[in-house]
C-alpha cells in the first residue's frame, strides 16, 4: 500500500519531488544456517570470507546482536517478531513428521510487506512448518518460494533423510519445491549455487517500480558437509577434515553473498537497498563450526549458541562502517524492517521486538535493556557433550530446588528449568543450558576449561562475554529480581507445541515431503 500510495504522490507531483520522497528500500535478507562465532574472517578466523568481511566493513557490524540457539525458533522469531514463548514454539524444532506449523493466526513479515506493496521471494530453507498447505510460504506472504520445507538434506540430491518414529522406518525422500510443485530437475546441483542462482535470477527479473523483499535463507553452512572441490583446495592446510570441509563450504556461501550483491548492482537495485546477512544460531561444533573464545554451541543457551554473527551494508545506511555494539536481537527485524518499508505492524499479535532502525544506521542507543532467550521446560542436549554433560550433582541439585520449589510461593520460577535472560550487561541461566563447554578450533592449541555447573548461574556478559566466572552469590538481590522477569515470562507463556509424528506424513518410496493433511 505505501509503495502504491508513493507512485501515486510521484505521478502527481513534480519529479524533483519524487527524488526527495524517496521509494522504500529493497530488502536483501540472507540467513546463514549455523554458521559460527569463529566461522568469519572479521571475527579472526582461519576462513576467509572477504565478500563478508568487506561488505560489512562498508556497513554496520551488529556484535551484539541474539539469535535463538536452534533452526526453526530463530526463523519463527524473525517472521513473527514475537519469542518462542509467545507461539508455542519454545521446544527444539519441527521435525518432518510433527503435524504444526507457526500458528497461523501469527501475521508475519512477508504479509506485511506484500500488503505494503513489496513484491516478496523466499528462496532456500523454510522449516516453519508444512503439514498442511496453509503452512507454506506461498500461503504466508510470499509471492514465489524456491527451497526446502524441512531441514538436514543433502546438498545435491536435495533429498532428506528422516526416522519415522510410528511407523518405525527410516524415509529418504526429496525435499525441494518450486512454489508448492515439486521439483524434480535439480538433483546434482550444489545448493548453495541453486539457490543463489534463484535468487540472481529473482534481482535480475526484478521490476523496479515495485521495492523487492527477498529473503535468501540458504542451506549452507549446515551439516552435512559437502562442497565441490574448488571451494575446498584453499584449505588444505586446515588437517581436521570435518573443519577443512566445512571451510569450504563457507567459502562457497561467502562467494553466494558476492554474487547476490553484484546482480543487485547490475540490475541497478543496490543504490536503494539494504543487504541483511544474519545466522541463525551458534555454529555446530560436531560438524566443523566454530564459535570460540565463546562457551557453547548450537542448541545451548550459552553465547556459543545465541550470539550471532549479522551485519548490514547498503547505501542507505547513515553512518556505514561502524562497528554496532548495541543489543539487538533476531525479532528486531521485523519492526526495523517494517519502519523502513513505511508499512504497519497493524494485524501483528503483540511485539517482543524493537525497531533498531536509528540504533543500527546512526548508533543510536538501543531501545532494548531485556531480552529473553527462552524458557523450555522439555529441554534436552541431544547430542554428544564429551566432559560436559549434565553432571550429576547438577541433576541432584536440580532434583533439591525441586524440592525447594514447593515451599515458595507459586509465583516463583522453577530454576530446574532451562531458561535464560539477558538484562543490560547481566545474564542469568537456569536448568541445563546445553553442551557447557569452550570447544576450540580443530588443531588449535588452544585449550579449553570446564567449571562446575549450577542450576542457577550469572554472568556478567559484557565484560565476561566467555562467560567464565560466575557471580550469583555477589548479587542476590539482582538474581531475585531477573528470576521475577523469568517467571513473568513464564506466567504469560503459550504451552508448549510438540506433538507426536503423524504417519500420514511418510511420503513413501518415490514422493517428496511436503503437506499431507
Ligand atoms: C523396528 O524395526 C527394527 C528393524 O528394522 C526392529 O528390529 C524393531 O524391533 C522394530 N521396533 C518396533 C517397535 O517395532
Ligand atoms: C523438468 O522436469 C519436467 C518433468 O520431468 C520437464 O517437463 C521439464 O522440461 C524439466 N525442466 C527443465 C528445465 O529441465
Ligand atoms: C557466482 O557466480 C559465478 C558466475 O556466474 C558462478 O560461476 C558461481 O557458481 C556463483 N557462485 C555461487 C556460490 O553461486
Ligand atoms: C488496523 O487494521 C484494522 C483492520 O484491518 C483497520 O480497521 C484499522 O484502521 C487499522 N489501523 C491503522 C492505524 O492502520
Ligand atoms: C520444575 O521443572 C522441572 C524440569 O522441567 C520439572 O521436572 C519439575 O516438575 C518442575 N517442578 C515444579 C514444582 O513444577
Ligand atoms: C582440548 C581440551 O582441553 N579439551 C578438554 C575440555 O574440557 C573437558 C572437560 O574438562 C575435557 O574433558 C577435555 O579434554
Amino acid at each position: 500500500m505505501a509503495a502504491r500510495k508513493l507512485e501515486t504522490l510521484c505521478f502527481l507531483l513534480a519529479a524533483a519531488a519524487c527524488v526527495l520522497a524517496k521509494p522504500p528500500p529493497n530488502i536483501v535478507f540472507v540467513l546463514a544456517d549455523d554458521f559460527g562465532w569463529n566461522d568469519v574472517g572479521y571475527h579472526g578466523s582461519e576462513i576467509r570470507t572477504p565478500n563478508l568481511d568487506l561488505l560489512s566493513a562498508r556497513g554496520v557490524r551488529l556484535e551484539n546482536y541474539y539469535v535463538q540457539p536452534l533452526c526453526t525458533p530463530s526463523r519463527n522469531q524473525l517472521m513473527t517478531g514475537r519469542y518462542q514463548i509467545h507461539t508455542g514454539l519454545q521446544h527444539e524444532i519441527i521435525w518432518p513428521c510433527q503435524p504444526y506449523c507457526v500458528p497461523l493466526d501469527e501475521k508475519l513479515l512477508p504479509q506485511i510487506l506484500m500488503e505494503a506493496g513489496y513484491r516478496t521471494h523466499a528462496v532456500g530453507k523454510w522449516h516453519l512448518g508444512m503439514y498442511q498447505r496453509a503452512c507454506l510460504p506461498t500461503h504466508r506472504g510470499f509471492h514465489t518460494f524456491f527451497g526446502y520445507l524441512t531441514g538436514s538434506e543433502d546438498y545435491y540430491s536435495h533429498q532428506r533423510c528422516s526416522f519415522i518414529t510410528p511407523l518405525n522406518l527410516s524415509r529418504c525422500a526429496l525435499d525441494l519445491r518450486d512454489g508448492e510443485e515439486v521439483a524434480v530437475n535439480f538433483t546434482g546441483q550444489y545448493s548453495t549455487e541453486l539457490f543463489t542462482q534463484r535468487a540472481t535470477q529473482i534481482i535480475t527479473g526484478h521490476t523496479p517500480d515495485e521495492p523487492l523483499f527477498l529473503y535468501v535463507a540458504l542451506q549452507a553452512v549446515h551439516a552435512p558437509l559437502q562442497v565441490p572441490k574448488r571451494f575446498i583446495e584453499p584449505y588444505s592446510f586446515i588437517q581436521n577434515e570435518h573443519r577443512r570441509k566445512y571451510a569450504g563450504m563457507v567459502a562457497a556461501m561467502d562467494e553466494a553473498v558476492g554474487n547476490l550483491t553484484l546482480a543487485l548492482k547490475d540490475a541497478g537495485l543496490w543504490d536503494n537497498s539494504l543487504l541483511i546477512f544474519s545466522t541463525d544460531n551458534g555454529g555446530q561444533t560436531l560438524s566443523g563450526g566454530n564459535n570460540w573464545p565463546l562457551r557453547g554451541r548450537k542448541w545451548t543457551l550459552w553465547e556459543g549458541g545465541v550470539r550471532g554473527v549479522a551485519f548490514v551494508s547498503g547505501p542507505i545506511i547513515e553512518q556505514p562502517g561502524a562497528v554496532n555494539q548495541e543489543l539487538m536481537h533476531i525479532s528486531d527485524w521485523l519492526p526495523t524492517i517494517v519502519g523502513l518499508a513505511g508499512a504497519s505492524t497493524n494485524g501483528t499479535k503483540p511485539l517482543d521486538g524493537f525497531d533498531m532502525w536509528d540504533t543500527i544506521s546512526r548508533g543510536t542507543a538501543s531501545p532494548r535493556v531485556e531480552l529473553l532467550h527462552n524458557i523450555d521446560p522439555l529441554f534436552m542436549d541431544m547430542s554428544p557433550c564429551p566432559g560436559g554433560d549434565a553432571p550429576e550433582e547438577l541433576v541432584q541439585e536440580s532434583l533439591r530446588s525441586v524440592g525447594r520449589q514447593v515451599d515458595l510461593r507459586a509465583s516463583e520460577f522453577n530454576t530446574s528449568v532451562h531458561a535464560a535472560l539477558r538484562f543490560r550487561n547481566w545474564k542469568l541461566l537456569t536448568g541445563y543450558p546445553g553442551c557447557p563447554l569452550w570447544i576450540p578450533p580443530p588443531g588449535g592449541s588452544r585449550m579449553n576449561s570446564s567449571a562446575a555447573l549450577k542450576p542457577l548461574m550469572l554472568f556478567d556478559v559484557q565484560n565476561d562475554p566467555e562467560e567464565r566466572e560466575e557471580i550469583s552469590h555477589q548479587h542476590p538481590e539482582l538474581v531475585s529480581f531477573l528470576l521475577k522477569r523469568l517467571q513473568f515470562y513464564q506466567s504469560q507463556a503459550k504451552p508448549v507445541q510438540f506433538p507426536p509424528d503423524d504417519p500420514r506424513c511418510d511420503p513413501g518410496p518415490s514422493g517428496a515431503w511436503g503437506p499431507w493433511q
